[in-house]
């Protein structure tokens, strides 16, 4: 019972938590905000980029379309019956999460917080917040099926977990200048 709640949470969500990480290795380039200060501080920071934000959401959907074709046996090995994406979903959830990082570096920049600090919380399920509910947002009736109270439970609990272990395993690699 948990095992499969947790193993539709983990396939639904991947389209969402890929996209951080590929932006974190394709980052750099023209910053979003063009450099632009608001109240005294940058309005986004140099760690948002159009690169880092453009390659990250391709590779969740990329990888939402893989997943797809992955369904069926990976469905029929686990004795799971994990959902496959239409588009618009795939795209809700990789650029809704990338939209829920720049928001998250906005409210970094508004509270004094300098490019790369840490926001406990913030840092970790501001991505899920924002992919989450622009994929209730743009495909109803497939996030209701998808996203179960309980499977919204396990990916509340399982994010900041994976989000703690992926970021330290890419500071670890030298991959990421920070270890949040
Ligand atoms: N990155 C990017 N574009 C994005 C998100 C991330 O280019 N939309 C890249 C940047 O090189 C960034 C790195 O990934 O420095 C790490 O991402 P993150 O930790 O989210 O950014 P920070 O540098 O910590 O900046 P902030 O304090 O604004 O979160
Ligand atoms: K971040
Ligand atoms: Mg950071």
């Amino acid at each position: 019972m948990i095992g499969s709640l947790v193993a539709t949470a983990f396939w639904a969500m991947l389209p969402a938590y890929v996209p951080n990480n590929a932006a974190v290795l394709a980052g750099g380039g023209r910053p979003i905000d063009g450099g632009r200060e608001w109240r005294g501080a940058r309005l986004l920071g140099d760690g948002k980029t159009w690169r880092g934000t453009a390659v990250g959401t391709l590779t969740g959907v990329v990888l939402a379309l893989a997943l797809n074709r992955l369904a069926e046996p990976a469905s029929a090995a686990l004795g799971v019956d994990l959902p496959t994406f239409a588009l618009p979903a795939a795209v809700a959830l990789a650029f809704g999460a990338m939209c829920g990082d720049i928001g998250a570096s906005f409210l970094k920049r508004r509270s004094g917080r300098e490019r790369g600090a840490a926001f406990p919380g913030l840092d970790q399920l501001d991505f899920v917040v924002v992919a989450l509910a622009a994929v209730f947002v743009v495909d109803t009736d497939w996030a209701l099926a998808v996203f179960t109270p309980s499977v919204l439970a396990v990916v509340l609990v399982m994010t900041p977990i994976l989000h703690v272990v992926t970021n330290v395993g890419a500071y670890a690699l030298g991959l990421k200048n920070e270890p949040w």
